[in-house]
């Protein structure tokens, strides 16, 4: 079966097994109930990596293991898919359209109690009891709970050396001669090209694993070496193609959510400066849409420009509660770290947009990454020591006392 109609059926697919679930088809089908199925699930940033090893495998893994059912699924709301501008890209220069594609929201929550699940991109999941297989590349997590409820019998591939899990998808796709697809190889291809930064050595965001298979995907496409760089900008281009998206939806773009026990802090990157995207009309409305429930926003901008690729970077902190001593203790984080150095200074015109604090950040070399566990140190430490209104610590300080007594 070829890779479209192969996406083209996957709902039809889960389907059959949905109405095998009720309780009323099973007295009345039995002979299909052999059939197992394995949904197979990218990371919940569903960026282009995500999708593209979920979609990939899940077509490998069905040509071969004819037996069973394999349905991908993005690990997204369908609403969100718009956001993901460079899967979108790729996808529909691979004649894959949205309506085929199957997203968390098409799955109930009664079909996971009887299904596999194989994790692509990620390895610590709310549906560990149910994983029977994982490629991954990211540091391993063994000490979370979800990690701990792996079934004894999971395969694990998890990889950290390589750039990309498409690299790993990659691996069981060439390892074998069936199936051959064109989209299946160009999409992996074009994920590791976009994934490792075209292999560029300052970035080292890829291993010989990575080379290995784009050298071999490339044979298969009778590709050139040389077409790298301009698919590789043509991606980057399309992940930074804000033009068809509203601004609550360019702060939902690519955000994380730290959460501490007693806060939620989301954390923007857009790929815009956050000082030109406060200028424009909306941007405070959208930011509010964005931060309703929050103590703090951390906004994150980049740009990179079109004609030398130059980056530069911002950030902003905004309290919607105009909690201003909490943004003063993140600020001084961030200004205070040392590994890395952040290099933040004032931008040269100043804002007062929603009284928050702005940034340029020299260093651009730190991204999100570094950033993160910055802010989440700033958090605990906030908490820690502002846990004296609490009748916990009240009674703990006046503990000695009473041993005194
Ligand atoms: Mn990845």
């Amino acid at each position: 079966m070829c890779f479209l109609r192969f996406l083209a059926q996957a709902r039809g697919t889960l389907g059959r097994h949905l109405a095998d679930a009720s309780p009323l088809s099973w007295a009345a089908a039995s002979d299909v109930s052999d059939r197992k199925l394995h949904l197979v699930m990218g990371n919940e940033s569903c960026d282009l990596d995500s999708a593209v090893s979920a979609i990939t495998l899940a077509f490998v893994y069905a040509q071969r293991h004819r037996a069973h059912d394999y349905v991908p699924i993005l690990n997204i709301p369908r609403r969100d898919f718009p956001l993901k501008t460079e899967v979108g890209h790729l996808f529909g220069k691979c004649g894959i359209a949205e309506p085929v594609l199957l997203f968390r929201d098409d799955i109930p929550p009664v079909v996971v109690q009887d299904v596999n699940v194989i994790l692509v991109d990620h390895h610590v999941s709310s549906l560990a009891p149910n994983v029977t297989e994982i490629l991954d590349h990211r540091p391993l997590e063994d000490n979370s709970p979800s990690f701990k409820q792996l079934p004894t019998h999971c395969k694990l591939d998890i990889d950290a050396s390589v750039g990309s899990c498409a690299t790993l998808v990659a691996q069981r796709y060439l390892a074998e001669q069936q199936p051959r697809s064109t989209g299946v190889a160009q999409l992996l291809h074009a994920t590791i090209v976009l994934d490792t930064i075209n292999f560029a050595p300052v970035a080292k965001r890829y291993g010989p694993k990575d080379e290995a298979m784009v050298q071999k995907l490339e044979s298969e496409l009778n590709y050139r070496v040389a077409q790298r760089s301009s698919l590789f900008d043509e991606l980057v281009a399309a992940r930074a193609d804000i033009s068809k998206l509203t601004l609550t939806e360019v702060l939902r773009k690519d955000m994380k959510v730290l959460q501490t026990d007693r806060q939620v802090v989301p954390l923007a990157g857009m790929p815009i400066l956050v000082r030109d995207f406060v200028e424009k009309s909306g941007a405070e409305k959208a930011v509010r849409e964005f931060g309703v429930e929050s103590n703090l926003l951390v906004i994150l901008g980049m740009y990179v420009s079109p004609a030398d690729g130059q980056v530069q970077r911002d950030l902003a902190l905004i309290s919607l509660s105009g909690q201003g001593q909490f943004v003063e203790r993140v600020r001084q984080a961030l200004m205070e770290s040392n590994d890395p150095k952040l290099e933040l200074r004032p931008h040269e015109v100043d804002t007062r947009f929603m009284g928050g604090c702005f940034l340029r950040q020299h260093n651009v070399q730190a991204t999100r990454k570094h950033i993160l566990p910055i802010v989440k140190r700033a958090l605990l430490e906030w908490e820690a020591d502002h846990g004296c209104d609490c009748d916990d610590v009240y009674f703990f300080k006046e503990k000695p006392q009473l041993g005194l007594s």
